[in-house]
């Protein structure tokens, strides 16, 4: 698809000046303003008032000098950011990524997709996001521990329960949480719900280490349900082996499919078998090693460098869980030429436009990230009113609830598609639906 409006084509040219060489950012608006060309035709208050112009437009960029000191008594030095990117419906809301690979671009694009997701999930939650160039990998613990107190050191005068509400992303889990609300605390010298994926002692909600990969195979399941199919008797492919691939492993699998192959950011494992998933617990989450070792619980397995080689394993649903634009054009014809019948994104942005654009003219079925990873954050908000009730729900109570947000997620897109006349878009059916809700706060609150 490529813009036609020459209103949006005007505004997407003004993004691409006022954020040089900002790819990401670039690539995650043209797909949201593609998306909007029929709204802004039924609906030209939304130029009038100047939405779109502002939507595209951060409230605010933090960036930050992170130093700390190693385990050798190095001084290193990394940078933060926390890019508040709109407040219309809520406090800002959105994870934290430690990755060497992030820059301001990324996570301008982590935060502008995830004002809509956010929208989607119905619950009162701005959008936001952050993070740090910072690598965890290799790291100790205690050094890991005094990054995040140096992290917060600055970042707790722009955050708060009812402000700003970060969590975690790539390379933040549990354990960078609790250093991090830990530091807040102690700074504050108060015990507020600051973060989600808190540990449960100290206010964490059951299910939100599930939420993001069971919330993805809810709106999957959702999806097959429509579509007079399921997850029953299935073979699917996980890519990544962090928090949202492991458990929307465990629920596909639960599902009644076969997961056969997983990876990280230096290879994939292979198991036609079906992929033990107590062996990829023990060597990711507890011995925090790479998935090659996979092959010394599974000998017979087999393991390949590199990561795109996953999406040439034949496969009826595929679950891109690692991270940005990881299945590129070459991959989707892999896949279609393989015969897949859906592809849902857990990872934020992990089909490149011309990916898309391959499974939509091949008939897959396509659940974008925004709406289909939706379940995480979700959960997250379910954090927050768990914390401000001082109370907590157990663990098949907020599982009921995520499984309503997804089905409710799956409908209400699927619905705006048809509505806007795509049916089966669901890119444009979420871009869609979490943006009318958005826009008409911002409408009603004037020029802010
Ligand atoms: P984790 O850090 O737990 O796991 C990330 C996984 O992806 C690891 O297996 C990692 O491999 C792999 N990976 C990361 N970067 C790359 C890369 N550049 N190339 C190849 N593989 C890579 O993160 P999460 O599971 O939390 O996040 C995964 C994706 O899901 C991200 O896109 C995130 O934004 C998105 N997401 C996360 C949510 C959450 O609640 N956590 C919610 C919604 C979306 P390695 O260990 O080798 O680095
Ligand atoms: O991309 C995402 O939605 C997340 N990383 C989760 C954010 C959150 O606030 O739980």
């Amino acid at each position: 698809m490529s813009l036609k409006n020459e209103y949006l084509i005007g505004l997407m040219g003004r993004v691409i000046a006022r954020n040089p060489g900002e790819a990401e950012f670039h690539q995650a608006v043209r797909e949201v303003l593609e998306s909007l060309e029929p709204v802004i035709e039924k609906n030209p208050q939304f130029i009038e008032n100047g939405i779109i112009e502002s939507i595209v437009e951060p409230e605010r960029i933090i960036k930050f000098r992170v130093p700390w000191v190693d385990d050798s008594g190095k001084v290193q030095v990394n940078r933060g950011y926390r890019i508040q990117f709109n407040s219309a419906i809520g406090p800002y809301k959105g994870g934290l990524r430690f990755h060497p690979s992030v820059t301001e671009s990324v996570i301008k694009f982590l935060g502008f997709e995830q004002i809509f997701k956010n929208s989607l999930t119905g619950l009162p939650i701005g959008g936001g996001k952050g993070g740090s160039d910072f690598d965890p990998k290799g790291k100790s613990d205690r050094e890991v521990m005094r990054f995040c107190q140096s992290f917060m050191t600055e970042l707790y005068k722009y955050v708060g329960a009812d402000v700003d509400v970060p969590a975690g992303d790539i390379g933040v889990g549990g354990r960078e949480i609790g250093y991090l609300f830990g530091q807040y605390k102690r700074i504050t010298s108060t015990f507020h719900g600051v973060l989600t994926g808190k540990g449960i002692p100290y206010g964490g909600s059951l299910a939100r280490t599930e939420a993001t990969g069971f919330g993805l195979c809810y709106f999957t399941e959702e999806l097959l349900k429509d579509k007079g199919t399921s997850f029953e008797g299935k073979t699917v492919v996980v890519s990544g082996s962090g928090n949202v691939a492991i458990y929307a492993n465990q629920k596909a699998t639960e599902l009644g499919a076969k997961v056969v192959a997983m990876s990280d950011s230096n290879g994939y494992i292979y198991d036609k078998n079906g992929v033990d998933l107590k062996a990829i617990k023990q060597i990711k989450e507890v011995e925090r090693k790479r998935i090659k070792e996979y092959l010394n619980y599974h000998p017979e397995a087999e393991y390949h460098e590199g990561c795109s080689g996953i999406w040439k394993i034949k496969c009826d649903i595929a679950l891109p869980c690692a991270t940005q634009n990881e299945i590129d054009e070459a991959s989707a014809k892999a896949l279609v030429a393989n015969g897949v019948m859906a592809v849902c994104e857990g990872a934020n942005m992990p089909s490149t436009p011309e990916a898309i654009e391959v499974f939509q003219s091949s008939g897959v079925f396509f659940g974008p990230a925004k709406a289909a990873n939706a379940g995480g954050v979700a959960t997250s908000a379910l954090e927050m009113s768990q914390n401000s009730m001082r109370y907590s729900w157990t663990f098949e109570e907020v599982d009921a609830k995520l499984h309503d947000i997804m089905v409710n997620i799956y409908r209400n897109i699927s619905a705006a598609a048809e509505e806007y006349g795509m049916k089966d878009n669901l890119v444009a059916g979420a871009n869609i639906a979490g943006f009318m809700k958005v826009a008409n706060a911002m409408n009603a609150q004037g020029v802010v």
